[in-house]
C-alpha cells in the first residue's frame, strides 16, 4: 500500500512530506488518510466501490487505532466512544464548496444507522430507512448548483442520531442554520437557485396530463421555461453566463420531492400548499414596478395583472399595499404612517418578502421531517432529548469571493467558531494534559506554533463593539447605511483589521466606508459594504405579516404562526443570546437582528459540540476545483496545501507529531488486571497505580523514550502505544501468564 496510512507515523515529516503521502494515497485510490484521531477524505470524484454492506461490517466494533482510515472507522469511534462514556460525541465535517463534506456525512449517517440495530427488521430500520430517504427533499430545497458543485448545500446542517440504551437508533433530529435565502431573489451566472423551482418548471414542461392539472393549480403558464422566470436568471448587470450546470430538475424529481414529504407524514393540503407558495415566490420576482401614473410620488406594478397569480397562490385578496408602501408605528400616534415607496424600494420589499416565505417554507420543511422521523415533540432539531447522540455536523467552509458580504461574514464567523473549538480540542486540551499530568510537553517548549484566533473571533462577535454589534446597533437606526456601518467597522477596529487607509492628498489617512478587511485564521478577506444592513434586519416586517393573516389558505397561516414564533424566540433575550465569546454579555439590536439569532444558534451549537466528545472529519477537493470542473486524479498540489494550512490539519499534525498521541490511564489497567494478579502474588497487590502501570510497560518492552508517565495515566508514541493497546485489549486471562513470568525477571 502507498503511504503511510496516519500522517503522524511519516518520519521526515514537513508539509511537503505530507502532501506527498496524501498524493501517493490517493492515486491508488485511497481517499483516506488518518493525522492521529482527525480525519482527512479527498473528494475521488467518482464512486469507489468502499461504502457498502461489505465494507460496513469491516470496522464494526474496531477502534480507531486499529482500523484502516475510512469515514466508518471514523463513525464507529464515535458509536463505540458514545457506549462506553454514555456521551454525545460529535463528528465535525469541514472543507471547503465541493471538497465532500455532504458524501461524507451521508456516508456516516448510513453507518450509524447500519450499526445502531441489531435487527434489520426491528422498528428502528424504517427510521433509518426514512432518514437516507428523506434527505434529498431537503436537498431540493436547501441545495443549488454552483460553480463549484452541482449539489451545494447552501444551510448548515446538524443531525443527530439519537442511541438508546440497547445500543439501537432511537431517534433522529435535523437542525439547519443560515440558509442562504439571498439566492431566492438573486444569484451570480453559473450558479442557480434552489433546484425545487426547476423542479417545478420541469414539472409543467413536459405536457404529461397530470402535469397539466399541476400547472393550473399553481397558475404557471404553459411551457414555462426557467427563463421566463426573473429570479431564475443571473442577477442583472453581472456579467454574461456561463451555461448553468444543471444536476437536479427533472419533472420526476418534483414528484419524487412531493412523495417523500409524503412519507414524512405531510399531508396532502401541506405539500401542495409548499409548491404553491414556492410558485408564489417565482412569480412574485416577475412583478416590476414603475412611478404611478399622475406624477404622484408613488409606485405601480408594470403591469397589473403581475399580481394575479402571486396573490392567488397566497389567497389574498390584494397584496398591492404590501408591496407598494411601507407602514410604520409612531409611538404615540394612533394612526399608522404610510409611506409611499419608490418603485426600486418596491423591488426590495418584494424581494424581501419573497425571501421570507422561502425561508418559512424551509423551516416549516425541517419540522415536518423531524415530526416525521421523531414523534410529535420534535421541532426545529434544537431541541433537546435525554439520549445520548451522534451529531453530524456539515457545515460550508471558509469562503473568499470576488466580493464578499454579510452571508460570507456569517460562514467565515461560523468557520472561525468551529476552528476555535479544533484548536481548543485538540491543541488546548493537549498542552493542558501534559501540564496536569506534570509530564514536559516536547512540543512546547521547541515552540509548536498553533492559530489562537480567539482575538478575530472577539473582533466579530464579542461585546460590545463587535462587528455584529455595530450592525446591530447601526440598523436600530433610523438613518441606517451600509457606508455608515463600514465606516464604524473600520474606526473600531482599524489596528486589528489590517486596513491601510488611503491617503488623501493633503496626507492624511480617512476612514474607508465601502470595505473592511479581516485576517481570519485561514486568511485575509476584503468584505463590502453592499447589503450589510437590510440582510440584517431580514425578518418578516410585522406589518407585512399582520396583512398576509387575511389569507385563505390554511397552509399559509401555519407558515405564519411558524415565523412569528420564531421571530419572538429571537427577539427575547435569552440565555442562548449570549456573544460569541464565552458569554460576555447579552447581544443587543432590534427583534429580528439575522446576526443576532445567528450568533445565539451558533453559541448554543458550539455549547452542544463542547458538551461531549468530538472527532474530526477534513475534506479536501484535491483538484482544488471543486465538484464541476473536477477530474478523478488531478491533484492541484498548492490548493490542497491551502485547504491544508485553512483547516489546521499541518498544525495538528506538527503538534501530535511532537508530542506522545496515545494516553492510557493507569486505572484502566489496575482495574482490568490487578485483581487477577493480587492471589497469585502479594507484592503485586500493594503496587500503585503508577507503579502498576511501570511494571505492564515493561512487560510489553516498551522503550524509555516512548513513554512518559504522567499522574494518572501513560503517555506513549510509536510502537509502544501499539504494544499497549493490544495488552489491553486481550482478555486478562491470556495476558495473566506473560505478566507472571516478567514480573519475575523484575523482582
Ligand atoms: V458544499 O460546501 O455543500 O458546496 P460539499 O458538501 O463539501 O460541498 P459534496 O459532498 O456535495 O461537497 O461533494 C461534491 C461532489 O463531489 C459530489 O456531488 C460528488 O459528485 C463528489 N463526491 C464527494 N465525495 C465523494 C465520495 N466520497 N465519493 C464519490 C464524491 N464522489
Ligand atoms: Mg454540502
Amino acid at each position: 500500500m502507498p503511504g503511510v496510512p496516519d500522517c503522524t507515523q511519516i518520519l521526515n515529516l514537513s508539509e511537503g512530506t505530507v502532501v506527498d503521502n496524501l498524493k501517493a494515497r490517493y492515486d491508488a485510490d485511497e481517499i483516506h488518510t488518518y493525522v492521529g484521531s482527525m480525519l482527512v477524505v479527498l473528494n475521488p470524484y467518482k464512486l469507489l466501490p468502499i461504502y457498502d454492506d461489505k465494507h460496513m461490517g469491516t470496522f464494526a466494533g474496531v477502534r480507531l487505532t486499529q482500523a484502516s482510515p475510512h469515514v466508518f472507522a471514523l463513525a464507529e469511534e464515535a458509536y463505540l466512544a458514545l457506549q462506553r462514556d454514555l456521551t454525545s460525541q460529535s463528528i465535525v465535517i469541514s472543507g471547503e464548496s465541493g471538497a465532500g463534506k455532504t458524501e461524507s456525512a451521508k456516508h456516516m449517517v448510513r453507518y450509524i444507522s447500519w450499526r445502531a440495530r441489531k435487527d434489520p427488521s426491528a422498528p428502528m430500520a424504517k427510521l433509518a430507512d426514512a432518514l437516507v430517504r428523506e434527505n434529498p427533499s431537503l436537498e431540493a430545497f436547501g441545495n443549488a448548483s454552483t460553480t463549484r458543485n452541482a449539489n451545494s448545500s447552501r444551510f448548515a446542517k446538524f443531525v443527530r442520531l439519537h442511541i438508546g440504551s440497547d445500543g439501537q437508533l432511537a431517534r433522529v433530529l435535523v437542525a439547519t442554520y443560515l440558509l442562504e435565502k439571498a439566492r431566492v431573489t438573486s444569484h451570480v451566472p453559473g450558479d442557480r437557485n434552489f433546484h425545487i423551482f426547476y423542479q417545478l418548471c420541469a414539472c409543467v414542461a413536459d405536457g404529461a396530463p397530470s402535469a397539466d392539472a399541476r400547472r393550473k393549480e399553481l397558475r404557471l403558464p404553459a411551457n414555462a421555461k426557467p427563463d421566463a422566470f426573473t429570479y431564475l436568471r443571473p442577477s442583472a448587470g453581472s456579467k454574461p453566463a456561463g451555461a448553468a450546470p444543471v444536476a437536479a430538475g427533472g419533472a420526476l424529481e418534483l414528484e419524487a420531492t412531493v412523495s417523500v414529504l409524503g412519507a414524512a407524514g405531510i399531508a396532502a393540503y401541506q405539500s401542495s400548499g409548499v409548491l404553491r407558495i414556492i410558485c408564489a415566490v417565482l412569480q412574485l420576482g416577475n412583478v416590476a414596478f414603475g412611478p404611478a401614473a399622475g406624477g404622484s410620488e408613488s409606485s405601480a406594478p408594470a403591469d397589473a395583472r403581475s399580481l394575479d397569480a402571486p396573490q392567488a397562490l397566497l389567497g389574498m385578496v390584494d397584496i398591492a399595499p404590501l408591496l407598494l408602501e411601507r407602514r410604520l408605528t409612531v409611538a404615540g400616534m394612533h394612526e399608522q404612517l404610510v409611506i409611499a415607496l419608490t418603485p426600486a424600494q418596491c423591488a426590495g420589499a418584494r424581494d424581501a418578502l419573497a425571501r421570507s416565505l422561502y425561508e418559512l417554507v424551509f423551516i416549516w420543511i425541517v419540522r415536518a421531517i423531524n415530526r416525521g422521523l421523531g414523534g410529535a415533540d420534535a421541532t426545529d432539531g434544537r431541541a433537546t432529548s435525554e439520549l445520548p447522540f451522534i451529531g453530524m455536523l456539515d457545515v460550508f467552509g471558509f469562503e473568499d469571493f470576488e466580493t464578499n458580504g454579510f452571508e460570507q461574514l456569517c460562514i467565515n464567523f461560523t468557520n472561525e467558531r468551529l476552528q476555535q473549538f479544533l484548536v481548543e480540542r485538540i491543541f488546548k486540551a493537549e498542552a493542558r494534559l501534559y501540564v496536569e499530568e506534570g509530564v514536559p510537553q516536547p512540543g512546547a517548549t521547541s515552540g509548536a506554533q498553533f492559530v489562537d484566533n480567539a482575538g478575530c473571533v472577539d473582533m466579530i462577535g464579542g461585546a460590545p463593539s463587535g462587528i455584529f454589534r455595530l450592525l446591530d446597533s447601526q440598523c436600530i437606526s433610523p438613518q441606517a447605511t451600509d457606508a455608515k456601518f463600514v465606516a464604524s467597522v473600520n474606526e473600531t477596529h482599524l489596528p486589528s483589521v489590517f486596513l491601510r487607509p488611503p491617503t488623501r492628498r493633503d496626507g492624511k489617512a480617512a476612514l474607508r466606508d465601502d470595505v473592511f478587511k479581516i485576517r481570519h485564521y485561514a486568511g485575509d478577506v476584503v468584505y463590502s459594504r453592499m447589503g450589510f444592513v437590510g440582510k440584517n434586519s431580514d425578518a418578516l416586517d410585522s406589518h407585512v405579516a399582520k396583512a398576509l393573516s387575511a389569507t385563505t389558505d390554511a397552509f399559509l397561516k401555519e407558515l405564519l404562526a411558524l415565523g412569528k414564533e420564531r421571530d419572538d424566540g429571537a427577539a427575547k433575550p435569552t440565555a442562548k443570546g449570549r456573544a460569541a465569546t464565552g458569554g460576555r454579555g447579552a447581544a443587543s439590536g432590534g427583534s429580528g437582528s439575522l446576526s443576532r439569532r445567528f450568533a445565539a444558534e451558533l453559541e448554543s451549537l458550539i455549547n452542544t459540540l463542547s458538551a461531549g466528545g468530538a472527532h474530526f472529519c477534513r475534506c479536501i477537493a484535491p483538484s482544488g476545483q471543486g465538484g464541476i470542473a473536477a477530474k478523478p486524479k488531478a491533484f492541484d498540489r498548492p490548493a490542497v496545501v491551502t485547504q491544508l494550512k485553512a483547516d489546521g490539519t499541518f498544525d495538528a499534525i506538527r503538534l501530535m507529531k511532537s508530542g506522545y498521541p496515545v494516553r492510557v490511564p493507569f486505572a484502566s489497567l489496575h482495574t482490568k488486571f490487578l485483581p487477577l494478579l493480587k492471589d497469585v502474588s502479594p507484592e503485586v497487590a500493594g503496587l500503585s497505580a503508577t507503579q502498576f502501570a511501570e511494571l505492564l510497560a515493561a512487560v510489553v518492552g516498551v522503550r524509555q523514550e516512548d513513554a512518559m508517565l504522567g499522574s494518572t495515566r501513560i503517555f506513549l508514541r510509536g510502537s509502544a502505544a501499539v504494544a499497549f493497546d493490544e495488552l489491553r485489549a486481550r482478555p486478562a486471562k491470556e495476558v495473566l501468564p506473560i505478566l507472571k513470568a516478567k514480573m519475575a525477571e523484575w523482582e
